[in-house]
């Protein structure tokens, strides 16, 4: 696995039609065996250490506000902690079905873990396009890519969610039983989960007597809402200085912002066209 910051922007056209039928149908689709078993262990190791570091640099891992005990442990900033995030956020696989959803022109708001611990419960039922943007939820503009180190089942707090609820478009849509229509997703260690940012979700409550579940969970979005972290503000002068210029765009690190849907003024009133950007 490619580990550095600096690493080339990917680009592979492997999502298959089925996959992309299903998550434009259901609002999310599995993949298998992204990573490998050793994969999948190096990035829980890693994820293990990042917790540790967060909590040397101040940042709580229990958020009240999130979550209802300390057993859900949240790790924030993933790409500032270990250069194995910095891979996986711009996975080829990932990228692809970011791609696929969103349109070649999105960047990364965020990437996070939590990890549920036996005894956690769940948290507010929510979408996270819902969190960035006000409605009406029309189109997918934002978009999750659920990792899991971990195998996840319902026991082990499995995210829930709600079928068919990337077509709710405002508050007003959510029926009554709501928590009633909650399925778990269910996949091995090594799978990514993709989830449109419109589903409805929460975590699962860990039931089990020691078994952790930890998912990282990357969220991009179209380029015209603002991320969820000001990467400038995060990322130390040397993660920014190894940054290519795939990450630097992906990431805002540069000075322009929301500037590249300019096409209408590429034409002129007299009809001559105005020069394409450097
Ligand atoms: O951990 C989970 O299963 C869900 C987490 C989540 O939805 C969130 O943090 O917004």
């Amino acid at each position: 696995m490619a580990t550095t910051l600096g690493n080339a922007g990917e680009r592979a056209g492997t999502v298959s039609s089925d996959t992309q039928t299903q998550l434009a149908d259901d609002g999310y689709c599995i993949l298998p065996d992204v990573l490998t078993a050793n994969e999948a262990a190096d990035a829980l190791d890693a994820l293990h250490r990042a917790a540790e570091a967060a909590r040397t640099r101040g940042h709580a891992t229990f958020m009240p506000a999130l979550d209802p005990n300390a057993s859900n442990v949240r790790v924030f900033y993933l790409l500032a902690l270990d250069p194995i995030f910095r891979a996986l956020i711009r996975h080829s696989r990932a990228i692809d079905i970011v791609e696929r959803l969103l349109g070649p022109d999105f960047m990364i708001s965020n990437f996070t873990a939590n990890i549920a611990l036996p005894g956690s419960g769940s948290m507010a039922l929510h979408s996270d396009q819902g969190i960035v943007v006000p409605g009406p939820w029309l189109q997918p503009w934002t978009v999750n890519i659920i990792w899991c180190l971990t195998d996840c089942h319902t026991d082990n707090g499995a995210t829930l969610f709600i079928p068919g609820s990337h077509r709710w478009t405002s508050r007003d849509d959510i029926p009554a039983d709501a928590i009633d229509r909650l399925r778990p997703f269910e996949a091995k260690a090594g799978s990514i989960i993709a989830m449109d940012g419109r589903v409805w979700h929460t975590s699962g409550a860990n039931v089990t007597e020691n078994e952790e579940r930890a998912l990282l969970f990357g969220y991009y979005t179209k380029p015209f809402l603002r991320p969820q972290v000001n990467w400038n503000a995060l990322l130390s002068a040397d993660l920014q200085a190894e940054a290519d210029p795939w990450m630097r765009q992906k990431l805002g690190l540069d000075v322009t912002a929301n500037t590249t849907g300019a096409n209408d003024l590429a034409t002129y009133l007299d009809g001559s066209q105005a020069e394409a950007a450097p």
